[in-house]
């Protein structure tokens, strides 16, 4: 164990944090109520735990720029998932399998065990024969300092499996058994592969969970796997699968043979920026997933990382979203109730009808925002409904629910000089009375949620405070609304 280098590691980053992270405070862009580091870079979301009274939300870090490098793990805790306490570091890379500048301590997940937790996580280094990823653990006593475990790597890359294309571990517990889910790649196929231990050290190999044929990829990377209901769901982010950036499959699964028999697939969300996602059980039984609110540059519709990088860091959250198993077996991604605490300064429509002439609506400041409404879909003839949000001097995103296409769009080619792209997807209006639509903005995002939590779009917009008119009109007739309700929301990070 390189217990100097580790110390050292660990202060340089901490220094780096303290002295940086007030200015960020007092960035322009950060964002008022989504998850985001003190400093610095973040991607996923690791190692989602409620553990002894608090939540915990590791992620993804680079402390010293606004830019992906040697990962380290961020680490904060919570009452109710929206406003922090960052803690030290978690994870910083120390060790011959963990410490390369373009590797690290790579994504995976936390587990109670033996009154501790646990941590599993992929190390990656790169000794001159490619990069290597092999799984690895750390644990806490008190659930804040973390020591690795001396017989780490705990697994290296099964025979078929390139080095490079094994990580992302998630570990629950059945029974008396731990399980672990891993993303990997064969014949350039993505896949999950399943793993079981009785002591959380020692790992056998048990199943393929699930493998690609061609439809999802070359490459499954942060895997999740969870019972919900009488079903079990897989979730993952496929690499090379064009625009979807998270998929679920619902199926039945059988522990004695390691066997998932999936029959339903679906999108998590049809927005450019929701990767990665994790999720973990709540003390009150709800399944909670959060995904980083972001893309790759190897993705069709990447941009770049937006401004804030400028401003000394990158990168947030999506809202927590609890999931839920309809009667069909599709899944619903609903933001967490929480939410419900910040809401401030609350405005009320009863049955508003939205023609064709422009209608300014007043929500919040006109920039962290939510906005709740119901549309009575007998009582429209109009063609479209469109919403334009964050605007002002020019700019604009535009949402459009277009019934006679049943499309709905994000268009945010004019957002902010930065972002691009137009977002799409079906909307499930066949013997609908009502389309739901939800909205969550922030200062760096816009999250709309609609046809009841299962048709959600999330996307980042750089949008300044001048940005901050909401307008929506018809076209081809009137749209009736039912109810329409607009808040405020308070600032987390004050
Ligand atoms: N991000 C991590 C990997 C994971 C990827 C590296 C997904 O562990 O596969 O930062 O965004």
């Amino acid at each position: 164990m390189s217990k100097e280098l580790l110390k050292q590691n660990i202060e340089k980053a901490q220094f780096e944090i303290d002295r940086k992270k007030d200015m960020i405070k007092s960035g322009k862009m950060r964002q008022h109520y989504h998850f985001m580091p003190q400093t610095g870079w973040l991607n996923d979301p690791n190692g989602l735990i409620y553990f002894r009274g608090k939540y915990h939300f590791f992620f993804q870090h680079n402390p010293y720029s606004g830019f992906w490098d040697s990962m380290h793990w961020g680490h904060a805790v919570s009452d109710d998932m929206l406003h922090w306490e960052y803690l030290p570091l978690a994870l910083v890379p120390s060790e011959k399998y963990d410490n390369h500048q373009k590797g690290g301590c790579f994504s995976g997940s936390a587990i109670e065990h033996d009154g501790k937790l646990f941590l599993m996580y992929t190390g990656v280094t790169n000794e001159g024969n490619g990069y290597e990823q092999v799984q690895c653990i750390a644990y806490s006593e008190d659930g804040i300092h973390f020591e690795k475990y001396e017989g780490n790597p705990v697994l290296t890359a099964p025979e078929g499996i390139p080095t490079d294309m094994f990580r992302d571990p998630k570990v629950w517990k059945h029974e008396d058994t731990y399980y672990m889910v891993c993303g990997a790649s064969r014949n350039n196929r993505g896949m999950a592969l399943l793993y079981r231990s009785k002591n959380m050290l020692n790992w056998e190999f048990f199943n393929v969970l699930a493998e690609s044929r061609g439809e999802w990829g070359f490459m499954w990377e942060c895997p999740d796997f969870y019972p919900i209901g009488d079903k079990y769901v897989l979730t993952f982010s496929p690499m090379g699968s064009g625009d979807h950036t998270s998929v679920y499959l619902v199926g039945d699964f059988d522990y004695e043979t390691g066997s998932f028999y999936s029959h339903v697939s679906g999108e998590i969300n049809w927005g450019f920026d929701y990767y990665a996602p994790q999720s973990f059980l709540a003390p009150d039984g709800r399944r909670i997933m959060v995904g980083w609110a972001n893309e790759w540059e190897w993705m069709p519709s990447w941009k770049d990382w937006g401004p804030t990088y400028k401003e000394g860091w990158c990168g947030s959250f999506n809202i927590p979203m609890e999931v839920r198993l309809m009667k069909d077996s599709t899944l619903q991604f609903l933001p967490i109730k929480e939410i419900e605490s910040l809401r401030q300064g609350g405005q009320f429509w009863d049955n508003l009808v939205v023609t064709e002439d422009e209608l300014e609506l007043k929500a919040g400041d006109g920039v962290t925002f939510e906005l709740k409404m119901k549309i009575d879909l007998e009582k429209t003839d109009a063609d479209k409904l469109e919403f334009t949000l964050r605007c002002g001097e020019g700019k604009k995103t535009v949402c459009m629910f277009d019934f006679k296409k049943a499309e709905m769009t994000v268009n945010r080619n004019n957002a902010d000089g930065w972002s691009k792209g137009i977002s799409r997807s079906v909307m499930y209006l066949n013997n609908k009375k009502d389309l739901d639509v939800h909205i969550l903005s922030d200062q760096s995002s816009l999250e709309i949620f609609t046809s009841e939590y299962q048709n959600n779009h999330s996307n980042n917009i750089f949008a300044g405070n001048f940005q901050n008119q909401l307008k929506v009109r018809a076209y081809g007739g009137s749209v009736a609304i039912k109810d329409i309700e607009t808040y405020g929301l308070k600032d987390c990070y004050c």
